[in-house]
């Protein structure tokens, strides 16, 4: 069977998501960048949102970051789900709570109006209130979402707790982590694995602050 190819925009944290779990599944793969602000036709032609990632397997095409992981899950045993349907699909609701912090952290550093980035920088800090409540307590200063076992779930926050690090190496004032205990060991222990610290490619933490410059954000006048 061919390795299955990824394509990527390199500062995607949805890719991001799904390179992790190639790591952690130690899956033999391709990768393919190509600019998002140029798209190449043959990508248009297999990506119907026009959005990276997707997994072409075979001749199959997968796209959504959530599918591409059940699926890699599904393929590459021993699932880092958990086994019992609810708590299986309680790891799925907070996966999306991911996504939805994603779209918070895009909107703080993108928005052109400081009024604008301060409301999605209070998004981003009330969801870090209810993570806070709903979050086991740590043991050993170590913690994944269900407490000392690391699943899917934990693979949809990492590229999130990464770029809250690259924004925070810029300054304290963009240090929204550290004011959740529980929060700040979960980011610790997942910026620990090897399969994030794997997931970018070197010049990522310097890019991702360029990106920000580069749209004329509000905070991108601070960095
Ligand atoms: N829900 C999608 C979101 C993917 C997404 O938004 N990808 C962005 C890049 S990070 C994209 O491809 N945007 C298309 C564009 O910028 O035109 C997923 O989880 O895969």
């Amino acid at each position: 069977m061919t390795k299955p190819t990824l394509v990527s925009f390199k500062l995607c944290p949805y890719v991001q998501r799904s390179v992790i779990n190639l790591l952690e599944k130690k899956v033999e793969y391709e990768i393919k960048y190509i600019d998002l602000a140029n798209k190449p036709d043959w990508f248009l032609k297999i990506s119907p949102f026009g959005r990276v990632p997707v997994l072409v397997v075979g001749e199959e095409v997968l796209f959504e970051s959530a599918v591409i992981n059940e699926y890699l899950d599904e393929t590459n045993l021993p699932s880092l789900h958990p086994k019992d349907p609810l708590l299986k699909a309680k790891h799925r609701a907070w996966a999306e709570f991911a996504s939805a912090l994603l779209v918070d952290q895009y909107g703080w550093t993108m928005s052109k109006e400081e009024s604008d980035s301060n409301k999605k920088k209070e998004e981003i800090l009330s969801k870090f209130k209810i993570l806070e409540s709903i979050l086991p307590e740590p043991k050993n200063g170590t913690l994944f979402f269900a407490g000392e076992t690391k699943h899917l779930v934990d693979t949809a926050y990492a590229p999130f707790f990464m770029r809250m690090e690259f924004l925070k190496n810029k300054g304290v004032e963009f240090d929204l982590v550290s004011g959740f205990p529980k929060v700040q060991t979960w980011s610790d222990t997942l910026l620990s694995l090897p399969s994030v610290k794997n997931s970018v490619l070197p010049e990522v933490p310097k890019e991702y602050i360029e990106f920000i410059k580069a749209h004329n954000s509000w905070m991108g006048g601070k960095l």
